[in-house]
């Protein structure tokens, strides 16, 4: 049967028909979907993962114990995950482990333009790369089989317009497999220095093993076409190279890590001219250039931002330039919080307070943006109490009362927890704000461990965030609710004045989940001095016009910020 699918649905595909049955993952754009369609399969058992690390070591323990398994993430998830990643290519495996990696060239929701590639060859291991759907699926078997062949994990390193993107693909049948045997080795999986050093020998002939059966191995193959032009591609870029130059001869990677020499050295000979074309960092060409074959590419391409298949064409052929492909005709709309957001409210009083907002990654991000303008610093997750701390450290105990630290609820479990043990066990003094909206909300609404619910939306043990915060020793522990805004800001000026460590839960539900009739508001005329205050909150319902303000009542959801900061009384509910 065949099914249009997306990138990361058919990675789910795969791994069901590989017969995977443990998933452990942590959400992040664009890796999300996979996860979420492995939790469709009743034969796995998928689960989300506070973090990557964690996800990465229930995939590794159980692929030790003998189950084909999976854990998925963006590509800055395998930062997170690197300690455990980086000595499983030691340990090796024993039924096969995946870890399906997420880059996002171009950053289209991501902090930064990471390759992939390069962490799986600093830490040895296998990296396939496919280019649609159909190859998403397959390359999945494939990973399995050489993760089990060669006793190693394997990362499949995906992009986002790979993940993304629907194509056809064939779908088979799932190879049930029976549970391989566990026998205790220490020798093997006990990364202690006596044993990893004969590990480390290993890993290196099974990588020259690997190479040379990388030459033959069905994911690399040679497209034979004009000799003049030969394109060494792989994933997304394979895609754009064959629309813009249809006349090169190509060479395509599926295996990205390690590279298969033999098979370039003889494709190199037979070209003309050698184009290396890939999506970020020159990783094909800086390799190929070592071994004395001459190329470019990156040299035409650059390596910010992604590739499309204009550009090529303009860049290796002097077609004409097209603009920037992504944008032309499309309205700019840029990122803004939701009407009715919790984090609206949150940062309106941090912004009035003129306070040092060390924020983080989530929904609450875009209190970055005008008109709140309240954010900081934002690095990555969990950094935002880490960063507080240090703004203390340096500056000393009043600026740490102007200081303060803001993070979501799935980024407090994710990486904030330990943080905030930091600050606790080394006497900070500080403000951590929890801004609890019950639901990992950047990504698309996953459970997580605070809000009770799993990944299958069955009731789970509900993470206390109160009670944690008492029991790492923490006196000042406040809850509020942010669509209030006198007691908020009452709290924060409170709070911040404290010579101590406060913690503030910002909480209420993401507007997008909460299902009740709503009201909107409206804004009278005849009160409403078009004084500009109500902007200030930044709702995108609200809308200025010469006469004054209007609500868009088809956006609106009734949350009534306007209405608090409204010094007129000119925002009402509609039948008030
Ligand atoms: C290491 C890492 N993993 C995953 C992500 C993707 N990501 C961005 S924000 C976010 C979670 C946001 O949830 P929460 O903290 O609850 O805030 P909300 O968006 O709901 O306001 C995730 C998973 C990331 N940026 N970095």
């Amino acid at each position: 049967m065949k099914k249009l699918m997306l990138g990361n649905e058919a990675i789910a595909r795969g791994a069901y028909e590989s017969g995977v049955t443990v998933s452990s993952a942590y959400p992040g754009t664009p890796s999300t979907e996979i996860n979420e369609n492995v939790a469709t399969y009743k034969e796995i058992y998928a689960e989300w993962a506070p973090n990557e690390k964690v996800a990465v070591e229930v995939a590794l323990g159980a692929a030790i114990s003998g189950a084909r398994s999976l854990s998925c993430m963006k590509h800055v998830g395998l930062n997170v995950a690197s300690d455990p990643f980086y000595t499983a290519a030691y340990t090796g495996v024993n039924a096969g482990c995946v870890i399906v990696v997420a880059d996002d060239p171009g950053m289209h929701s991501s902090q930064d333009e990471q390759d992939t590639r390069l962490i799986a060859r600093s830490a040895h291991t296998p990296c396939l790369e496919p280019s649609n759907s159909q190859e998403c699926k397959d390359y999945m078997r494939y990973a399995y089989d050489i993760s089990e062949k060669y006793d190693t994990p394997v990362v499949v390193r995906i992009t986002t317009r790979v993940a993304h993107a629907r194509t056809v693909v064939d779908l088979g049948e799932r190879t049930e497999l029976p549970l391989r045997e566990y026998t205790k080795n220490p020798k093997k999986f006990i990364s202690m220095p006596a044993n990893m050093v004969a590990r480390h020998k290993y890993v290196e002939q099974r990588e020259i093993t690997l190479a040379d059966d990388a030459c033959t191995h069905p994911a690399n193959r040679i497209e034979w076409n004009d000799k003049k032009i030969g394109v060494i591609t792989s994933g997304a870029a394979y895609n754009y190279v064959k629309e813009a130059l249809p006349f090169a001869s190509v060479l395509k990677l599926g295996i990205v890590y390690p590279l298969p020499r033999k098979l370039i050295e003889e494709f190199a000979q037979q070209v003309e001219t050698l184009y290396v074309i890939e999506d970020m960092e020159p990783f094909f060409e800086d390799t190929v250039k070592s071994w004395g074959i001459d190329c470019s590419g990156k040299d035409k391409t650059g390596l910010q931002g992604e590739l499309f298949s204009r550009k090529i064409a303009t860049e290796f052929t002097g077609a004409p330039a097209a603009g920037d492909m992504t944008t032309q005709g499309i309205p700019v709309r840029p990122p803004v919080l939701c009407p009715g957001c919790p984090h609206r409210g949150l940062y309106y009083v941090l912004s009035k307070l003129k306070l040092t907002v060390c924020s983080d990654i989530g929904c609450y991000t875009l209190g970055a943006l005008a008109p709140l303008s309240a954010v900081d610093t934002t690095v990555c997750m969990g950094a935002s109490i880490g960063m507080a701390q240090g703004f203390e450290k340096a500056r000393g105990k009043d600026y740490a009362k102007k200081t303060v630290a803001v993070l979501g609820d799935s980024t407090f479990c994710h990486s904030g927890m330990t943080g905030l043990l930091n600050m606790a066990y080394n006497g900070s003094v500080g403000t951590v704000i929890v801004a609890d909206n019950s639901i990992t909300g950047m990504t698309g609404h996953q459970n997580n461990p605070a809000n009770g619910f799993d990944i299958y939306g069955n009731p789970a043990p509900q993470l206390d965030l109160v009670k944690l915060c008492e029991a790492m020793g923490i006196k000042n522990v406040r809850v509020v609710d942010p669509y209030d805004l006198p007691e908020l800001e009452k709290t924060l000026r409170e709070e911040t004045a404290r010579e101590e460590l406060s913690v503030i839960i910002s909480r209420r539900p993401c507007a997008l989940i909460v299902k009740q009739k709503i009201t909107p508001y409206f804004s009278d005329p005849q009160k409403c001095k078009n004084c500009g205050m109500c902007m200030k909150i930044g709702c995108p319902a609200i809308i200025k016009t010469e006469k004054g303000v209007r609500i868009d009542d088809t956006l609106c959801v009734g949350c009534g910020l306007c209405s608090s900061v409204c010094k007129f009384g000119a925002m009402n509910m509609k039948g008030e």
